[in-house]
């Protein structure tokens, strides 16, 4: 054994013996920065969505998984990852310039592949024709251009090591054997090469920011511990994501693309994709726009949500050019906006807007408007503190802002809406606002994450990081919310769930709901009668039901009850695209209600 292996074995015992250190973390940097940049940058870059001249569905950093190529095979891409056109001082620029605060680099990804020189593992960046460490190189571009730095680590999916065989998730011909063959030894996977890789990863390259984990999928807790641990021992600052398995972290997880749908109380990042993969894919031309980009990045910041987006450079280092036009359309904006983002903490009020969003700090509100509001008024009733002035925060021009009851704001006329102009709205003191939902533009939208949940016979429904409900079923009790009607008169009920991707939405799924005094809706089939039209549908589509109407003779607060009376079924398409059939659900992912009022 040389004497960095040596030195590196004894620190790491140590890690073992010492167990978890006392939490030193500093989340202050990230929780200003709300924006960071992903990379994802391996072997898969190289085969670009291709294998053997034939395009492979699904997204590009699983392609060898898709395509079934054993590590023989898959192992000759080294050849030609070339890093021939690679420049992280440009990468790193691209993101600043977009007022990203911070870069997550793939140190390994699943495949295994290490994109820095490695001592436990001969498939890494010194089979490649590129001499240098590119990681290295990344590292010092951040610091030259003030940029916090996080390394992902795939420490669970390893496909280059039999003993981190998945297989439930994983062709099982990687290691040229039949699955019979195969006994993975996950402990000594874990201890001879993951954790001596986070020693090398956190040892060689001075102060890392953000070690970001990924799919913990069967880790017992002591096995997620551990990974916690070597980050704590050897560097006490470092934040540790969510994805470490069982919230070990220190913030919470959210689902690929997953937009949180209410305003959160924790610390919990979105991370995001500008097309259908994160590793570079040729034939993957399906773009989000620009606008649709900034707008989930503002969008997560009204949650009090981070948002990482990601680009997937090709294999000589290319960024592609409608990422790079993202980028840059992002940074104009928040060339003029981005005090909007930094150091904001979300939407203050319990309503979602239909204009847009808005976020606070301090005493100041901000309102990004989506689109022009109807007849160029905000009505803020929930906000209980005096308001000072309003103004167009790129330009300064005034906002008018009136009293009568509630403010109400007066919106220019021939504002740039597809720039997505904000309104500064500044308070005599800090933000106040009330608990209520109001009605906005005729319609009340009443988040599921502010409900009061009973329990019931076989425990309790709850509320899922990102806002939604989670083991809602018959058996698990009910959900009472509350809104303020201020206009009597009909009201149409419409209910807003989601599901993951994979999933057709559930058949046979069926509630019940008592809105107020009205005649309750019992067991009623929740029906596919809309899907929104956004950038959630690649990742987890919106779908309502119309369940009915009510009336409200008077106006003043109304109290709904919401309970399941069955799940459903649903189809899913299973890891290699198999369909699988007729699925039972245990939960309803129920997002929000909205009451619409009937304008005839
Ligand atoms: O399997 C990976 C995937 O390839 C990608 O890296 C994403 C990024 O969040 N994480 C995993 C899936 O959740």
């Amino acid at each position: 054994m040389n004497l960095r292996k040596l030195v590196g074995t004894l620190l790491l015992s140590w890690v073992f013996v010492c167990g978890q250190a006392k939490q030193q973390v500093d989340m202050d940097w990230w929780r200003e920065g709300r924006f960071g940049m992903f990379i994802h940058w391996g072997l898969y870059s190289v085969a670009a969505g291709e294998w053997n001249g034939k395009p492979v569905d699904g997204i590009g950093e699983w392609i060898q998984n898709f395509a079934k190529v054993p590590n023989s095979e898959y192992e000759k891409l080294a050849d030609k990852f070339t890093l021939s056109n690679y420049d992280p001082d440009a990468w790193v620029k691209l993101a600043k310039q977009a007022g990203a605060r911070y870069i997550v680099f793939t140190t390994k990804h699943h495949e295994g592949f290490c994109l820095y020189p490695s001592d436990v593992s001969d498939f890494d960046i010194e089979r490649t024709p590129y001499k240098r460490d590119p990681l290295k190189e990344l590292v010092e571009a951040c610091r030259r251009q003030g940029l916090k730095v996080g390394f992902y680590y795939s420490h669970r999916q390893d496909w280059r090591e039999e003993d981190a065989a998945v297989m439930k998730n994983e062709y099982d011909g990687h290691y040229g054997k039949p699955r019979s063959e195969v006994k993975p030894n996950l402990d000594r996977y874990i201890k001879e090469k993951a954790l001596s890789q986070m020693k090398e990863l956190l040892t060689r390259y001075g102060k890392i920011d953000l070690l970001w984990y990924d799919t913990p999928f069967d880790l017992t807790k002591e096995q997620s511990q551990t990974f916690v641990n070597v980050v704590r021992e050897l560097q006490p600052e470092c934040i540790i994501n969510g994805r470490v398995g069982y919230n070990l972290g220190d913030y919470g997880a959210l689902g690929d693309n997953e937009m949180p749908c209410s305003r959160v109380n924790m610390d919990l990042e979105m991370v995001a994709t500008m097309n259908h993969t994160w590793g570079y894919k040729k034939n993957d031309h399906d773009w989000k726009s620009p606008k649709d980009i900034l707008c989930s990045l503002i969008e997560c910041a009204s949650r009090g949500v981070n948002y990482m987006i990601n680009i997937g450079p090709k294999e000589d280092g290319t960024v592609p050019q409608p990422s790079v036009d993202i980028m840059n359309f992002i940074g104009n904006w928040m060339q003029a906006n981005s005090e909007s983002v930094y150091g904001t903490s979300g939407n203050p009020f319990n309503d979602n807007f239909p204009w847009g969003y808005a976020t606070h700090k301090d005493n100041i509100i901000y309102l990004h408007l989506l689109r022009e509001p109807l007849n160029r008024r905000i009505i803020l009733k929930g906000l209980l503190s005096p308001v000072e002035k309003a103004e167009i925060l790129s330009s300064g021009m005034a906002v008018p802002v009136s009293d009568k009851g509630h403010y109400a704001l007066t919106i220019p006329a021939e504002l740039d809406y597809g720039q997505i102009p904000v309104v500064k709205l500044v308070c005599k003191a800090p933000v106040r606002f009330s608990e209520d939902n109001y009605m906005n533009e005729n319609i009340v939208s009443i988040p599921v994450a502010n409900g009061k949940i009973i329990p019931g016979k076989e425990g309790s429904l709850s509320i899922a990081e990102g806002g939604n409900t989670q083991n809602f079923h018959a058996g698990t009790g009910k959900l009472q919310l509350k809104c303020e009607i201020d206009e009597p008169g009909a009201y149409k009920v419409r209910i807003f769930t989601s599901r993951h991707w994979r999933r057709t939405f559930a058949e046979g799924a069926k509630i019940t709901l008592k809105v107020d005094d009205n005649p309750s809706f019992n067991s009623v089939l929740m029906q596919k009668d809309g899907e929104l039209a956004n950038v959630r549908q690649n990742s987890y589509p919106e779908t309502w039901s119309d369940v009915g109407t009510v009336n409200f003779r008077q106006k003043g607060t109304k109290e709904l009850e919401l309970a399941v009376n069955s799940t459903g079924t649903f189809s899913r398409l299973g890891f290699f695209g198999e369909d699988i059939q007729n699925e039972s659900e245990n939960n309803i992912r129920f997002m929000r209600i909205e009451l619409i009022k009937e304008t005839r």
